[in-house]
């Protein structure tokens, strides 16, 4: 895209300040993300996302999501006596014309201050963890009286296994692209444990656990962190919505435990770093206790293992679909990381005893 093109979007924006340089920063697979950089001191930078039609279909939900989300979240910070309120929760910078976000008849774009003297972590140390912990916990917590109704699913069934599971089948059954046969032994050690992963939705219609407003995209790098190493403000919330808080927790120990990379071609770099787990638990259930039913806490480490498994799942199916969903670096980027969280599902497994347990003493 022009820079030109992307000067214009940002006139659209009520910013202050005029932009000088625009760049392109972090690597999420699914918007596209610049950060502008505005003349002088005085006024704030800012971050422009192009927000992925494709995956968000409906952008005016989505948009107000957010915006409610992190009203919220300030409301009950000023509360607490927050200070720098800008710096620890996003801020929508709405359109010139008071729109949330913008239509430039193609591509729908939104942009919030940026939070400058911050950092984001691929990889981080226990004591990171257990601060990660914490402010996820928090998060849930600030979240947990907002009036659930008022938040859409900005994607349907996101995080249902039941349904992930079904777009699996439907994918091997058509077998588009003609990769189901190179990925048999894969799909059957899924397939083979489609039964155990589906009791969360089973433990929900039961009524044993409930739905809350969660995140559901937890990776290490939707949390910023200041120069200091303390959590700043969670980022990155397309998706939250009403799910469980197994998500949450699963999908940090996803991504932050992986001793390996989330997409390693190097299936022995993959294990779980138990002082990672260890550490994030703690800081995780110290400010999420307060809510945690025994059956939500209980079922935490399971929690791990469903995402590891959920997302093992969502990238087979997309490499069986042709590579439509995520954003691929090669041509078996998916098929290589399916087998990379396949590999640290296997890791969990033979954990398992051990993270119960472990969340057992807490
Ligand atoms: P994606 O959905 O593609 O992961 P994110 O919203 O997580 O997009 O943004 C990508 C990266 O951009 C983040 O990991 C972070 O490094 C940086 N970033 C996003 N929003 C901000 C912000 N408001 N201030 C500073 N950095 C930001
Ligand atoms: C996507 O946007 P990003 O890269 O943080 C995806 C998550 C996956 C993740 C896997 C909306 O997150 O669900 O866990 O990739 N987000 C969406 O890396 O599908
Ligand atoms: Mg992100």
């Amino acid at each position: 895209m022009e820079r030109t093109q992307i000067e214009a979007v940002v006139a659209r924006f009520d910013t202050a300040g005029r932009p000088a340089r625009i760049a392109p920063v972090g690597n999420g697979w699914i918007n596209d993300t610049f950060r502008v950089e505005t003349e002088g001191a005085a006024t704030p930078d800012y971050i422009l996302q192009r927000i992925n039609h494709r995956v968000f279909r409906d952008v005016e939900r989505l948009q107000n999501n957010i915006e409610r989300v992190t009203s919220h979240i300030r409301r009950k910070l000023a509360e607490r006596g927050t200070e720098e309120l800008d710096r620890r929760v996003l801020r929508l910078i709405p359109t010139r014309e008071g729109k949330l976000f913008h239509f430039d008849g193609e591509s729908y774009w939104r942009m919030t201050i940026f939070i400058d003297r911050s950092v984001t972590h691929e990889t981080i140390t226990p004591e990171l963890a257990e601060l990660t912990g914490r402010a996820f916990g928090d998060f849930q917590a600030m979240l947990s009286d907002i009036d659930e109704g008022a938040l859409g699913e900005t994607i349907p069934d996101f995080h249902n296994i039941e349904f992930r599971l079904e777009q699996f089948r439907d994918a091997l059954e058509s077998d588009a692209h003609g990769r189901a046969g190179e990925m048999r032994a894969l799909s059957d050690e899924l397939l083979a444990r489609a039964g155990r992963m589906c009791r969360v939705e089973r433990l929900h219609r039961e009524g044993k656990l409930p739905k809350r407003v969660t995140h559901c995209d937890t990776k290490v790098n939707n949390l910023l962190f200041d120069e200091e190493g303390r959590p700043l403000c969670v980022i990155d919330l397309d998706t939250t919505m009403p799910g469980y808080v197994l998500s949450d927790f699963g999908d940090f120990i996803r991504t932050g435990a992986n001793t390996g990379a989330e997409d390693d071609a190097d299936l022995d770099r993959v294990d779980v770093n138990m002082d990672i787990f260890r550490s994030f638990s703690k800081g995780y259930i110290d400010s999420a206790a307060s809510f945690l039913t025994p059956c939500e806490r209980e079922n935490l480490p399971f929690g791990a293992q469903l995402l590891t498994y959920m997302q093992a799942v969502r990238f087979l199916t997309d490499y069986l679909d042709g590579d439509t969903y995520y954003k691929i670096l090669h041509p078996t980027h998916n098929r290589q990381r399916s087998w990379a969280q396949f590999r640290l599902l296997q890791r969990l497994e033979a954990r398992e005893r051990e993270m119960n347990d472990f969340i057992a003493g807490l």
